[in-house]
């Protein structure tokens, strides 16, 4: 704080001895075997991987913080607006790799690993992802930090420091096993702010009473108190010094009265166990994607992160000593899908209760800095909160959502007198049994922008799920901002030859920072060296993936066969299950051709990956049934080379870096409608791959860019997915004839025991094939088959993958932040370069 500063005459000093990071190989060199034999304990005796990868890592964790501390303090003297990005999930991955290329210092740290006795990959290879994500939710959030950095605006992350990620899956007899992924054994890259702490209540219940002057006082007393800590993992942008924060919390027990009444009283086991149950707050990531089950717990969850983070930026902000009406000026808060609703709850509760605000006054401010990004139209992922539920855990929070409530349908009844329908369809209650609150709906009315995350997706719930909220706030309220990837990570790191390559004919690695510079590929199209040395690069990368392949399932695959890959969580909404019964399909095929018309198919590998969740029964299914049909082609002597089908275990975004860049083809395949965005869609593009898919999410958006003769789409349109489903269910439904061959086969029991997928075959063809699965697959296995023809020529072949990859620079995650930042956020980047403040420690 301002109080703790050194004094102006001893900031000589400071400057003197302040820490600079290395720069040079000696200097890093010097820091690793410092690490080494300081902070781990060790020596050149017993130094393994894992001892040079800690300490490697610490070198560089030391030059982030310096980095990081200028940032802080340069933001603070330039006093702008920043952004707060809040989300549950931030699917971060491996760190080292990318610090070593955001600051432009791998070459040193390879060479000075290799003078130390280590291969760099072999200590990449260490590290742990953190892993504190479901899907592309989670990852996005990790891709807009990046491109916030790098683009040097003042942003920062609050999350969650969960003790769990996500599961680590294993594969036992084809089925899922989750085993528990504990991240924290040895994490350099966080930093505990035991003095950064903050208590928050839960429970309880409000007083009300009148002050003096006859103003309604709201008092939340009793129920206890959770300790909140901060952990910060320094964010550093690419090619540029800022280094920005992503402040995660954990929960801790108080050691206040509460558990002193307790103790002193004899209590000891129950107060042991509250220390317990304040523990379990942060203790793990639920395994949800898409999903939300209402449990108390995650509730919990959300207040506890929004509270701390609320108290944080607030605190930050009073530090400025301006008036309240400038907080929006100074504060940008992105809510991450309805997760983090409660913030707008919390911050109203703020300003009225504790800072004595007008409850106009307060809602103006509140209104002002929120938006809320929507990420899913599907039911079961739309956020519903008991009211017994919030009641008794937020007592105070739910009065003030009743009165949020109530001034918003007077409002609607004032505009539109006579519609008592739609009074009831927007109200943030539902008048169930019991009443629910509705937090897409708070998430709304509490922000000034709702914006989806690509343009069918947006277009789906202005028409949908929100029509309502159009026709009363209007149509500028409701925007779009297309997903994006960060090409750091998902080119240059993954993909380092590709990516060497493109610089080489794009003048330099400019392009990952201004990624419509791929524009120049287009230039090489028709260039014969180049096409051969990009068929190279994509050679090897599926080797490397093949190698993977073999060690981690057994099962030998041709490098020079289709890779068709589907890689992502396991939803019926993303129909791994269409693939599955395309790849039998195929299978039976094969099986019937004579040896003659078995030469001329082109040889495919198709690779699947990606977990269920634990409790989603027909995920879980469809997983089974993959490495069901793997363990009997695989073996097939008839089939060889010509289908190998593979399920790779416990996909992370480490792993996906392994497996982007080695597809020919990669599946896009929900049923229209369904699939808001996606993002490893544009990955794959971006690394020479191309797509078989839906029109739907971005996908569309990715056709536009690079011409429909690039991509293979099929399948029903979004605009009649509502009436097919009608016919299911109330007309005569037929199954598509290939189809019910497919079924057959798995009925026979070729694929194990038959009655284990009854419920899978029986939700297409008894339960109204909600996902369209019958309706879709003839056009799938047709299109299927041009994706064989086109990949016999692979002279064009490889033309269409250069021109997309040329046309690819829309989806950068940084085009996709300069939107939010002009759109919703008014927020302006601050350069390092240009900072002249006086007194500024540098
Ligand atoms: P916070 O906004 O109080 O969380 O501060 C974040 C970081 O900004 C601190 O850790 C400091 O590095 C820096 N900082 C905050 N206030 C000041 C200040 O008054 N002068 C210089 N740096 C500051
Ligand atoms: O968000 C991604 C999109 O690219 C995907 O299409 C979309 O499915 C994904 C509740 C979610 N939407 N909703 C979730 C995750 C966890 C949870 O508890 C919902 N994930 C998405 C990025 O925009």
């Amino acid at each position: 704080s301002v109080e703790a500063s050194i004094p102006e005459p001893q900031r000589a000093a400071w400057k003197k001895f302040q820490a600079n990071g290395f720069i040079s190989q000696e200097d890093f060199e010097r820091e690793v075997v410092r690490h080494v034999e300081t902070t781990l304990a060790r020596s050149m005796f017993n130094c393994d991987e894992t001892a040079a990868y800690a300490a490697a890592s610490l070198a560089f964790r030391d030059r982030l913080i310096t980095e990081w501390n200028r940032t802080q303090q340069r933001q603070t003297f330039a006093d702008g607006k920043r952004v707060y990005y809040l989300s549950l999930e931030f699917l971060m991955g491996r760190a080292l790799d990318n610090a070593m290329l955001n600051v432009g210092l791998k070459d040193v740290a390879k060479n000075g690993l290799s003078d130390l006795g280590f291969r760099i990959e072999d200590i990449i290879d260490q590290e742990h992802d953190a892993a504190l994500g479901n899907g592309g939710l989670g990852r996005l959030a990790a891709c807009f930090l990046d491109s916030l950095a790098s683009l040097n605006y003042p942003a920062w992350g609050y999350g969650l420091r969960y003790r769990y990620g996500i599961f680590k899956q294993e594969i036992v007899d084809g089925y899922q096993v989750e085993v528990p992924d504990y991240w924290l054994d040895f994490n350099p890259w966080e930093f505990p702010r035991h003095d950064v702490v903050v208590d928050i209540q839960f429970y309880g219940n409000v007083r009300k009473y009148q002050d003096e002057v006859g103003k309604q006082i709201a008092v939340w007393e009793g129920g206890e108190i959770v300790k909140a800590v901060a952990y910060d993992v320094p964010i550093p942008g690419f090619d540029t010094p800022t280094t920005n924060n992503l402040r995660l919390w954990s929960s801790k027990a108080a050691s206040g009265e509460f558990d002193f009444q307790k103790f002193n009283s004899g209590d000891y086991e129950s107060s042991v166990a509250d220390q317990q149950r304040a523990e379990t707050i942060s203790a793990v990531l639920y395994p949800n994607d898409n999903l939300e089950r209402g449990k108390e717990l995650r509730l919990k969850q959300q207040y506890f992160w929004v509270a701390a983070s609320l108290y944080d930026i607030v605190r930050r902000f009073k530090k400025t000593k301006r008036a309240w009406a400038e907080f929006p000026e100074q504060v940008a808060i992105q809510l991450n899908d309805t997760h983090p609703t409660l913030a707008v709850v919390e911050l109203q509760r703020i300003l009225i209760d504790l800072e004595g605000l007008e409850w106009d006054e307060a809602w103006t401010i509140v209104t002002k800095t929120f938006g809320y990004t929507n990420h899913t139209v599907l039911p079961e992922a739309l956020e519903k909160w008991s009211v017994p539920l919030m009641q008794n855990l937020l007592p105070r929070h739910l009065q003030i959502i009743y009165e949020v409530n109530l001034y918003f349908l007077q409002s609607v009844e004032r505009k539109f007198p006579k519609e008592r329908e739609l009074l009831s369809r927007v109200s943030i209650i539902e008048e169930s049994q019991p009443k629910m609150v509705r937090m897409a709906y708070l998430a709304i009315v509490g922000s000034h922008k709702v914006n989806g995350v690509a343009e069918l997706h947006s277009d789906l719930i202005k028409t949908t799920i929100f029509k309502d909220f159009v026709k009363i706030f209007g149509p500028d309220k409701f925007t779009n901002v297309t997903n994006g990837i960060t090409p750091r990570r998902w080119l240059h790191q993954a993909n380092p030859r590709l990516s060497e390559l493109i610089a080489s004919k794009t003048g330099g690695i400019g392009f990952l920072k201004d990624l419509n510079l791929l524009n120049e590929l287009e230039k090489y199209v028709d260039d014969k060296e180049f096409k051969k040395e990009w068929a190279e690069i994509k050679y090897a990368n599926k080797v490397r993936l093949a190698k993977h392949i073999k060690t981690t399932t057994g099962v030998t695959v041709n490098p020079a066969a289709l890779f068709d890959i589907q890689v992502k969580r396991i939803h019926e909404y993303k129909r791994q299950q269409m693939n599955i019964f395309g790849v039998i399909h195929r299978y039976l095929t094969i099986k019937a051709m004579t040896p003659e018309e078995r030469k001329k198919l082109a040889p495919r590998v198709s690779i699947f990956g990606g977990k269920a969740a634990p409790g989603y029964w027909m995920a879980k299914t469809i997983i089974h049934l993959i490495n069901n049909v793997g363990a009997v082609v695989n073996k097939d002597k008839d089939v060889g080379d010509l289908l190998k089908v593979i399920f790779l275990e416990d996909y992370n975004v480490s792993k996906a870096e392994i497996i982007v860049p080695a597809s020919d083809v990669s599946e896009h395949i929900s049923t229209a409608g369904t699939e808001a965005s996606g993002t490893s869609n544009m990955k794959f593009v971006l690394n020479g791959g191309l797509i078989i898919g839906t029109c739907d999410g971005a996908n569309i958006e990715i056709t536009r860019e690079i011409g429909e003769n690039n991509i293979f789409l099929f399948g029903n349109l979004a605009e009649d997915v509502e009436d097919l489903r009608h016919a299911h269910t109330y007309g005569s439904h037929t199954l598509d004839p290939d189809l019910v061959k497919v079924f057959e086969e798995i009925k026979k029991g070729t694929f194990g025991d038959a009655t284990a997928f009854g419920a899978l075959t029986g939700a297409i063809e008894d339960h109204g094939d909600y996902y369209l699965v019958s309706d879709d697959f003839h056009s799938y296995i047709q299109t299927q088959a041009l994706v064989d023809e086109a990949y016999k020529n692979q002279d064009e072949w490889i033309s269409k993958t250069i021109m997309s990859v040329a046309r690819m620079g829309f989806f950068s995650s940084d085009r996709c932040i300069n939107e939010y930042a002009e759109s919703i956020w008014n927020v302006e980047p601050l350069s390092p370069k240009k900072e002249t403040a006086p007194g500024l420690l540098m």
